[in-house]
């Protein structure tokens, strides 16, 4: 498609969510999933930012996809404003929220590199194993029929295997991206030790990411090694997003129904 349309079709789509209410984000994100709130680490790490920051909320699961083609993105009081990190930044700014203000510098510095290194590595790992190497699992967490899961599975599996080779990490076979992944797995589990949240007792941002991504290995990677690694090995990590769910999503159980369509 080229740009021109595709910037006609996003400026109409946009201009449907500039009349919200006022001060209300509308969180645009693919519908629920089966056994989390989302599949996407992406989006539990917005959603996790807006209840850590109880900043309010609605889910919009009809445009998932927003201006730069990825969920999530949001809209408030007529912005619109794509990536979870733009996203994040954006809020602090409006809502005038900081989540990072009881930590040092070099504290936050390592939440930084947990966080670029799951998701600029074991977020693609996460990927091949759900949409190349074990897509039959998937269905599991996102599945809702044959048909669907069949088109979703096979146009995102070559997607993803595309975009995997791209970045370098899909060149490599099963074993060798597994031993990548979980030694990112491990890592994060050393460096979290016996701590509450990654920085100590006290959640800073990048734990809302974080808890996105490592939430995929405890609930959304059924059968795969990953989730074998976190209920066996690395138990910290299986504890750390427990914690967190338990803390922020007392509606767990009714989120991953397929039942209710807004938040
Ligand atoms: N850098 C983006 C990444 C978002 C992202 O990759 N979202 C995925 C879902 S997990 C997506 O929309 N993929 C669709 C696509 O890339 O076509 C962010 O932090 O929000």
């Amino acid at each position: 498609m080229s740009r021109i349309i595709r910037g006609i079709l996003n400026q109409r789509k946009l201009a449907r969510w500039n009349d919200t209410p006022n001060d209300l984000v509308i969180l645009h994100c693919f519908g629920r999933d089966k056994t989390l709130p989302s599949g996407s680490p992406y989006v539990m790490k917005v959603h996790t930012y807006l209840r850590m920051t109880q900043i309010p909320y609605k889910i919009d699961g009809k445009d998932p996809f927003g201006p730069k083609g990825k969920a999530p993105w949001i809209s408030l009081n007529g912005e619109h404003v794509a990536d979870s990190e733009f996203i994040i930044a954006y809020l602090n700014r409006k809502c005038n929220k900081d989540l990072n203000k009881e930590h040092s510098v070099d504290q936050l510095a390592l939440g930084t590199a947990v966080r670029v290194m799951l998701e600029d590595q074991f977020s693609w790992g996460m990927a091949l194993e759900r949409f190349v190497f074990n897509p039959q699992e998937f269905r599991k967490v996102f599945g809702k029929n044959l048909l669907y899961d069949t088109i979703i599975l096979t146009f995102g599996g070559s997607v993803a295997y595309k975009r995997a080779v791209a970045q370098g990490i899909g060149a490599h076979s099963r074993e060798e991206i597994e031993g990548i992944v979980s030694k990112n797995l491990r890592a994060v589990s050393s460096l979290l030790g016996d701590k509450k949240y990654i920085l100590g007792d006290m959640p800073c941002q990048d734990d809302c990411a974080i808890f996105g991504q490592l939430g995929q290995a405890v609930w959304g990677l059924p059968n795969s090694n990953y989730e074998k690694l976190v209920h066996s090995e690395l138990t910290n990590l299986r504890d750390y997003c427990f914690r967190i769910k338990d803390l922020y999503y007392a509606d767990w159980d009714q989120l991953i129904s397929r039942k209710r369509k807004s938040a």
